[in-house]
């Protein structure tokens, strides 16, 4: 089966969405997700001049051949730009093998290792008790996993606040919006919050919860304890993780599961995080760590530790990744939930998908491939919008991490 053609959609329906389109010789073709928030064009780029003219006539069959050539055959290795490109055409070619199967993704893997997948929701607000509310309604919704995220008094755009009840879209203008941070005020705030949430609704739901970097590794130690009455599921991204040794610190203080590695686009920026037993789950995902090809390798390593996955599905992944996620979870042995963002209703139009969520859980049907299609006509009618994610800066100026 024979590479024809491979061409770059990008569609903007509400938020910025790149997709790689492969198709071949005999009438299948395959999607994958390329989307890389605020930096989309660079992929584009990457894609359709560099990795399309590489593509064309080969063997769409040969999917590690092709990772391969990818990956070594530039070079220049790793980062996000590369890595999402390679996702890209990974998944899509995942895609073609399944639909020429006539078999979905998960079973070309190995097959089911459980009947649905558990996901966490988003439940945010501009104060606790807003947030207390959110997640009554997500419970409501048969959610048995939330994130919950609050505003803080004395602090000007905390993360995960969003504007909507069920959408969060943190990329929204052409230049980035700045936010305040200031640690001390989160550090008292954050216990309260998650104190006032096992209060209402009992230790029955799991709560998990985003420092979205914002820590030292010290600070993430103290949050980590005086969250522990508390039970988190998780504690995410608590300190920025280049410095994978900084962990060791945080582990040294606290017993609060630790999340990490949504920004990680390879299995050498988690190694030491996962072989010295840093993190309880691992955050990297098919669409910024290299396909499904790579995150078998890093799952695979994690596996050995206990570490579990818990990838990434905020908004700014668009459902051809979360089709392709959704069938990784399916099958990895080693699996601990997915993250799952509601997509607007004119996302879920652009993106035709068999995934379904209910009960607190997303199910997947058997449709070949990943079950997600893209509507081209609808995605141009959505052009392209320039956006950015903010940045945060500390009360005197200087620049922090959002
Ligand atoms: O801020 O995907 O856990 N989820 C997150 C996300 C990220 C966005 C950045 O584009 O941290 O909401
Ligand atoms: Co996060």
């Amino acid at each position: 089966m024979k590479i024809t053609a491979a061409r770059v959609i990008v569609t903007c329906p509400g938020r910025n969405f790149v997709t790689l389109k492969i198709e071949t010789d005999q009438g299948v073709y395959g999607i994958g997700d390329a989307t890389l928030n605020g930096r989309e064009k660079a992929v584009v780029a990457y894609l359709e001049d560099h990795v399309v003219p590489l593509l064309i006539g080969r063997d769409a069959s040969r999917i590690e051949d092709i990772w391969q050539l990818l990956y070594r055959g530039a070079y220049w290795r790793r980062g996000p730009i590369t890595m999402s490109a390679i996702s890209a055409v990974d998944v899509a070619l995942w895609d073609i093998k399944g639909k020429a199967a006539g078999m979905p993704v998960y079973q070309l893997l190995g097959g089911a290792s459980r009947d649905k997948v558990l996901v966490y929701g988003h439940a945010n607000g501009a104060d606790i008790e807003e947030t207390a509310d959110a997640v009554g309604r997500y419970i409501d919704l048969g959610y048995k996993a939330i994130r919950a995220q609050s505003g803080i008094p004395g602090v000007k755009g905390a993360y995960g606040v969003g504007r909507g009840d069920l959408y969060y879209e943190p990329a929204d203008d052409a230049l980035p919006t700045e936010t305040l941070w200031n640690t001390s005020a989160y550090l008292d705030f954050a216990p309260k919050l998650f104190a006032r949430i096992r209060d209402e609704y009992g230790m029955g739901v799991e709560l998990l919860h985003d420092v979205h970097h914002r820590l030292t590794p010290i600070e993430a130690g103290r949050l980590g304890k005086s969250l522990e009455p508390y039970r988190l599921f998780w504690m995410e991204d608590c300190t920025p993780a280049e410095n994978q040794e900084a962990l060791r610190l945080v582990r040294q203080h606290t017993v609060t599961p630790l999340a990490i590695g949504e920004i990680f686009n390879s299995i050498h920026d988690c190694r030491q995080l996962i072989s010295e037993q840093l993190i309880d789950y691992i955050r990297a995902t098919i669409v910024h760590a290299g396909g499904i090809t790579h995150l078998r390798q890093i799952a695979g390593l994690a596996a050995l530790y206990q570490v579990r996955t818990g990838f990434h599905g905020a908004t700014d992944l668009s459902p051809a990744c979360m089709g392709a996620a959704l069938n990784f979870d399916m099958w990895v042995p080693n699996f601990g939930i997915q993250e799952y963002m509601r997509h607007t209703p004119e996302t879920d139009a652009v993106f035709p998908h068999s995934y379904h969520f209910d009960d607190g859980y997303l199910h997947l049907d058997d449709t070949p491939g990943i079950g997600v299609d893209i509507d081209e006509q609808l995605a141009a009618k959505y052009p392209y919008s320039p956006k950015q994610l903010p940045i945060a800066r500390l009360e005197d100026g200087t620049m922090w991490n959002w």
